[in-house]
């Protein structure tokens, strides 16, 4: 593991080849289960340029109404299907918190899609990290620190890498500034799926 920066930690290929494939047939099952959504901007209703979906109890959200958790899609009503076995045993291997993951946002990217800097704010619980692993094209990733406008760092995120964000990284501003169309060969089409397992209420 390497340790990018305070709180910040880097598994590069922590999936292999074969494990990659299985979870993207998982994933394929949970997208036909709860499909990949078009989420909208509060206030502005303006479009991600990423589509997604989720798997857990509780699953992200953005529309016209704001950014939210809620345990059914905004669109087809249903529940989120079950968070993966083997994207627990990653948490529980790579996430040092003793309780597990709620929500899993599965985020996927076009090649030119792009998600700005932002903090991830919308869970009651800071103490346990987030945990993300990507899949299919290599990403840019940007990462600054708790406040907009200080120095960032760039890195890159391929295909089975995961990635840890907790203590002081957990507020830290990050997105995501492009994608390297055909770095990779696991999906059928280009593009890139982000994962992140996210704990977000308190737990008891
Ligand atoms: C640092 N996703 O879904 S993953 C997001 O690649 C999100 O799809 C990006 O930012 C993606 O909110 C980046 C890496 C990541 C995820 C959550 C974090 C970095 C983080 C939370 C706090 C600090
Ligand atoms: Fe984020």
């Amino acid at each position: 593991a390497l340790a990018v920066a305070p709180g910040v930690t880097h598994w590069p290929g922590y999936l292999d080849p074969a494990e990659q494939a299985a979870l993207i047939a998982e994933l394929r099952e949970a997208a036909r289960q709860a499909p990949f959504y078009v989420p909208r901007m509060p206030k502005t209703g303006k479009p991600f340029s990423v589509k997604m979906t989720n798997c857990g109890s509780l699953g992200w959200v953005s529309d016209e109404r704001g950014y939210r958790y809620q345990p059914l899609h905004p669109e087809t009503g249903a529940p989120w299907p079950p968070i993966p076995a083997r994207l627990l045993r990653a948490w529980d291997e790579l996430a040092g918190y003793p309780h597990p993951p709620e929500a899993c946002l599965v985020n996927f990217y076009e090649p030119s899609a792009k998600m700005g800097l932002h903090q991830d704010r919308d869970e009651q619980d800071f103490d346990a990290p987030v945990l993300s692993l990507s899949l299919g094209d290599t990403a840019i990733f940007r990462i600054g620190g708790t406040s907009r406008g200080g120095k960032t760092l760039s890195l890159k995120l391929a295909s089975g890498d995961a990635l840890a964000f907790g203590g002081e990284a957990r507020l830290a501003y990050h997105g995501i500034d492009r994608i390297l169309a055909g770095s990779s060969s696991l999906l059928p089409q280009a593009g890139r799926i982000n994962l992140t397992l996210r704990r977000v209420t308190r737990p008891p």
